[in-house]
């Protein structure tokens, strides 16, 4: 059957701010839709993706008018929902005999809600969607109906039908890997700081995640399950084959969690002579120098460590409770490596004073990773803070600054220009330092390093300049 997957219409102004959009925002293809669709292939369909980050509403209609499909899955996270309702509605007065299904983040935690406020999708799908998609094609070629089928919520002549949750994939070894080849990722322009050879495709090597950080959904489950080592590096060796990838950015949240599965990775780069560079997420408290070593000798160019925050109370109330004394020593043997470190920080924490925040921004300093970035706290919806959040401080009622690099949420404990002040300080006072401006400059290898570096140092201007005002009116970004 003829399908199409489609991201909404996105503007990098939907989650980010001007200075961000001009200089080292960037865009990334739809990881989720390349899966499904790469499900949906392997069972016989025809897929298209049309992605909303490259792609304007009208032009995926054409695409639509172009293809003829018989279902259109459309993907959202929360803050994206209204755009997905809306593409929804256009999609249904057009061609009512589309079958239209949403998931994602956003329909995963807003669930029957999207009935509520959209009479135009016929099925919400909840978390993992590659199986449940491909039974809802399989299904519709067969013109059964979707009685029963698992992960599902379906508008029925009856009414809302809630069928029973689908169990999370035990074994992911199984999912193909990424249907690269259904979009242009020339077209696609990553953000400064996570890449450093194009192209470069994107990887999960494991779902879900064991631990319980308070602004955190944790839409892919509660556990963590990892793909066997040796099927990372064949997904590894396939996108390098066949695509000429040149880099890996793997999105798992800890791909340290298991050390003996790191090493055996890296074992397996290297035993391959495989090209490739790559960046990975880990806490300064999970990894070792041997896995260090190893990693830097498989490709390894960049770390991202969450530290969030630097005060060990705040550590608490977040729930990221990492081992803080070890954070120095981590990224200095990282550093030791050739690894360059990418560490994040969280300002606006509940209960965090605008002292404490100057505390982390020294923290940070001490620290000196390589690249470090600001957020500013964020509830996403479904994670445990969001519902209680009233509780801590104030968060706008308007879903779209509800992303990362917008002041959606001010806590009690400080005001809106404390907050905004201590972005700005934070810029300022981590990227203006001689040392690091040589050290930045020192470590330019390549006209694409020069580039970026430029990027960056715009984009780090205009926040310090305090030329991060959100266009929504509801404060600034980090
Ligand atoms: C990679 C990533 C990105 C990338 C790519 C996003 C994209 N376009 O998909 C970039 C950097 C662009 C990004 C941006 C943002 N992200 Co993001 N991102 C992630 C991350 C780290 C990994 C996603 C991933 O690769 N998953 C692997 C694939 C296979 O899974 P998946 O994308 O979840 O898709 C599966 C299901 O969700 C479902 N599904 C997805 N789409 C569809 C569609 C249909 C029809 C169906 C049936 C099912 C379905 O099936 C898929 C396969 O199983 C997750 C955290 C996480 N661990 O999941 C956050 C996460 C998805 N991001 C989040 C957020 C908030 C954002 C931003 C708003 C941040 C911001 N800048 O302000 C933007 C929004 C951009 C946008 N328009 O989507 C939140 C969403 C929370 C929420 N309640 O909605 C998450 C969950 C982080 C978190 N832990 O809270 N993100
Ligand atoms: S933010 Fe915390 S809880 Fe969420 S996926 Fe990352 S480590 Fe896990």
């Amino acid at each position: 059957m003829k399908c199409v997957l489609a991201m909404p219409e996105w503007d990098l102004s939907d989650s980010h701010t001007k200075a961000m959009r001009s200089t080292v925002a960037g865009i990334w293809p739809p990881p989720g839709l390349m899966s499904i669709a790469a499900v949906l292939r392997e069972a016989g369909h025809d897929v298209t993706i049309l992605d909303g980050t490259l792609l304007s509403t009208e032009e995926i209609l054409k695409g639509i008018d172009d293809i003829g499909p018989g279902f259109l899955g459309i993907s959202c996270v929360s803050l994206m929902w209204p755009k997905a309702r809306d593409l929804a509605k256009i999609v249904k007065s057009k061609y009512p005999n589309i079958y239209i299904a949403v998931g994602g983040p956003g329909p995963s935690y807003f669930q029957e809600k999207c009935f509520e406020e959209s009479g135009d999708i016929d099925a919400v799908c909840l978390k993992e969607g590659d199986y449940t998609v491909r039974e809802i094609v399989n299904r519709l070629e067969k013109g059964e109906g979707m009685d029963g089928c698992e992960g599902t919520i379906i508008r029925t002549k009856e009414g809302i039908i809630r069928n029973p949750e689908r169990p999370l994939i035990e074994n992911l070894d199984e999912l193909p890997p990424y249907a690269l080849d259904l979009l242009d990722m020339h077209k696609y322009r990553p953000p400064v700081g996570h890449y450093s050879r194009l192209p470069i495709a994107q990887m999960m090597s494991a779902r879900g995640c064991h631990l319980k950080c308070i602004y955190c959904y944790r839409v892919n489950g509660k556990t963590i399950r990892l793909k066997s080592a040796k099927n990372v590096v064949d997904e590894m060796e396939y996108y390098i084959k066949r695509f000429g990838v040149k880099e890996i950015k793997f999105w798992d949240d800890l791909f340290t969690y298991d050390k003996e599965r790191v090493l055996d990775i890296c074992d397996e780069i290297k035993k391959r002579g495989l090209d490739v560079t790559w960046f990975c997420a880990s806490r300064v408290d999970t990894i070792d120098e041997v896995m260090l070593k190893n990693m830097a000798e498989a490709g390894c160019w960049c770390i991202l460590y969450g530290i969030e925050t630097g005060v060990p109370k705040n550590q608490k109330t977040i729930r990221k409770n990492l081992d803080l004394s070890r954070a120095q020593e981590t990224i200095h043997l990282t550093h030791k490596y050739g690894i360059k470190t990418f560490a994040t920080f969280i300002l606006g924490i509940p209960g965090e004073t605008y002292e404490e925040g100057l505390q982390t921004i020294e923290f940070a300093k001490k620290l000196d990773p390589f690249y470090a970035e600001f957020f500013t706290f964020t509830p996403f919806p479904g994670s445990p803070v969001y519902d209680e959040i009233s509780k801590h401080g104030t968060l706008s009622s308007n879903l779209a600054d509800i992303g990362m690099h917008r002041m959606g949420f001010v806590p009690y404990s400080m005001t809106r220009q404390q907050l905004a002040k201590l972005c700005t300080t934070a810029y300022r006072s981590v990227y203006m330092r001689p040392k690091h401006i040589l050290r930045m400059l020192l470590s330019i290898r390549s006209w694409l390093e020069f580039k970026n570096i430029l990027r960056g140092a715009v984009g780090i201007s205009n926040m310090i300049l305090g030329r991060h005002t959100a266009e929504s009116g509801s404060g600034s970004d980090c």
